[in-house]
């Protein structure tokens, strides 16, 4: 994968490169960092995540890799430590651009190269990543480090910041955050503190202070005490809700469980567990009509759901959470009377009839990208207003400097528009400008409910979902899967997307995709249709061509899986 031969770069390296880099101290130090022989690894959708044990070397390498990309873009780059909603025992490294944003594509295919580097190769991977970029060894490196609850974080971000400091590289450490926090201190450091200041009481107050304002603007505010359940999946998410939450305890109660004093992390609870077992999580107990929601482990993801009267389970996805933004978004826009655009980003994930409301009822433009919210990110960044969410929960909206250009010439309108120009305002500052944050996301939620003074069932009533059923297959090799059209359509093996063609046309109303995981070694499949048995039916079969057409090992995919 790293194509430099080894005499090459020997003749390429200049006298300065070797200097301004201690080639020596790298090797010294790496050794301390060694890597396990034969191990590879893979940059994937949200960076590099295994068992924690197979980790240290790559933590080591990323915080070499994050002092490079610091030089080269003369900016704070930030490194995360969490392995998100994976089991308490993994662990992962992602790096954070400048702008808060995922890393640069060539950058993740250097950060591949440089974790799977022989010992005795890091020098070279190191010398031909800095030629490549251009990086000026001579700049100073600025990296923020941040880290989950889990159990092996403490001890692996320290490697990270001995690979930063190998480098001659400055580091600030800010220990625990959750994810979306550490993308907000790079984006703060990188805009000069024109966003907002880079500390956590920054964070509280820039997104309290957004809420506060916008709750004071519902007509019934004050005659009912809102009040909100919030699984934590015994992650980080507690410990900084719980921080947060004498800041909007004014505009919002909230009642914290899975907090981590006894659970483990991401057990049984967590968003993602609601929503791949479309029920509650454990530890948590509800009554009919309450509005609950739950984070991910480092509280990027949130999903919403209730039990209605006669105790049934209804989930709020991320779709849902789109939808309701993205309405209310659009009702702003139409009342200041302004023809700035506002356009809704998913993934092949999202519910078929979220993409049909959105298109049809709201008139909401909809946009596809490949999943992994880099690709949602950048297609977003195309509109004045751009909503994205992945159905899993996690989405931020992202609005262009026009939107702020017309709230600020709002002064002169009159008392409606104004009142509307404000609370777009509010949500603007409310929203994580840098990253999906369940945080944030939980207070739009909120401030918009009671500005609606919607009820979670009303905001559930606006559409049905179709029934689906998401399945994973083993195969020896997830990549003899290609697949084009945001992943809609399998182009390899030979055969299998006209094999899904014909078993989706056994359903009604029904769609089915394949495609690699990005994060874990499987294939993922995922069907709909108009009764969730078909929905199962269809998964079923197509996860059996997967499995006969796509390489399958291990346990067949039975009916009934
Ligand atoms: P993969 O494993 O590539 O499907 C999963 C999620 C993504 C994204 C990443 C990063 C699904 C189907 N996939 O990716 O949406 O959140 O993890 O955490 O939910
Ligand atoms: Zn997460």
């Amino acid at each position: 994968i790293c194509p430099v031969a080894a005499q090459e770069w020997t003749v390429q390296v200049g006298q300065d490169l070797l200097v301004a880099m201690d080639l020596g101290a790298v090797t010294k130090y790496s050794a301390l960092h060694a890597k396990p022989s034969g191990l590879i690894l893979q940059y994937g959708t949200a960076g590099f995540r295994t068992k924690a044990e197979h980790l240290d070397h790559v933590m080591f390498r990323m915080g070499l890799l994050a002092a490079l990309r610091s030089k080269q873009t003369k900016s704070t780059i930030g490194v995360m430590v969490t392995a998100s909603h994976n089991p308490e025992e993994d662990n992962g490294v992602k790096l954070v651009d400048p702008l808060g944003e995922m890393l640069a594509p060539s950058w993740e295919e250097h950060a591949t190269c440089l974790a799977n580097a022989e010992e005795q190769d890091m020098q070279r991977v190191l010398i031909d990543i800095s030629e490549k970029e251009a990086v000026n060894l001579q700049q100073n490196a600025f990296v923020v480090v941040g880290r989950d609850t889990r159990p092996s974080s403490e001890k692996l971000s320290q490697s990270v910041i001995d690979g930063v400091t190998v480098l001659g590289g400055e580091f600030h450490d800010y220990g625990l955050l959750t994810t979306p926090q550490l993308h907000y201190m790079v984006y703060c450091r990188n805009t000069g503190s024109r966003y907002g200041k880079a500390t956590l009481e920054g964070y509280y107050q820039k997104l309290s202070k957004a809420f506060m304002e916008l709750i004071k603007q519902a007509s019934c505010s004050g005659d009912e005490y809102r009040s909100l359940k919030v699984d934590c999946a015994n992650g980080i998410g507690a410990l900084k809700l719980r921080e947060m939450e004498h800041y909007f305890s004014q505009g919002l109660s909230v009642q914290l469980f899975n907090d981590g004093s006894k659970g483990k992390l991401n057990h049984l609870c967590g968003a993602d567990f609601v929503k791949s077992h479309q029920k509650p999580p454990q530890g948590m107990e509800i009554k009919s009509n309450e509005r609950c929601c739950s984070f991910d482990g480092d509280a990027d993801r949130i999903v919403y759901y209730y039990h209605d009267a006669d105790g049934h389970f209804h989930l709020i996805d991320g779709d849902k959470i789109a939808t309701l933004i993205s309405s209310f978004l659009k009702e702003l826009l139409v009342e200041i009377g302004e023809s700035l655009n506002i356009g809704v980003v998913q993934t092949a994930y999202a519910n078929g009839s979220s993409t049909r409301y959105l298109e049809e009822v709201m008139k909401v433009p909809v946009y596809c990208t490949k999943t992994g919210v880099k690709h949602l990110h950048h297609k977003a960044q195309e509109f004045d207003i751009g909503v994205y969410f992945e159905a899993n929960g996690h989405g931020t909206a992202l609005f262009s400097t026009a939107v702020e250009m017309k709230i600020k010439q709002s002064e002169q309108l009159e008392e409606k528009k104004r009142k509307a120009a404000k609370m777009l305002e509010n949500i603007i500052d409310l929203f994580n400008q840098a990253a999906g944050d369940a945080i944030s996301d939980m207070l739009v939620i909120e401030a918009i409910l009671a500005l609606k003074g919607l009820t979670v069932q009303q905001w559930d009533a606006l559409y049905t979902d179709l029934p689906n059923r998401q399945l994973k297959v083993q195969v020896a090799d997830r990549r003899v899967i290609s697949t084009t059209n945001a992943e809609r359509q399998a182009v390899t093996p030979p055969g299998l997307q006209e094999t899904i063609n014909d078993l989706v046309k056994k359903y009604k109303l029904s769609r089915a995709f394949v495609r690699p995981s990005g994060t874990e070694d499987v294939v993922r499949v995922y069907a709909e249709a108009d009764s969730q048995e078909s929905a199962d039916h269809l998964a079923c079969e197509v996860s059996l061509a997967v499995f006969q057409l796509a390489g399958g090992i291990g346990e067949r995919p039975q009916p009934g899986f």
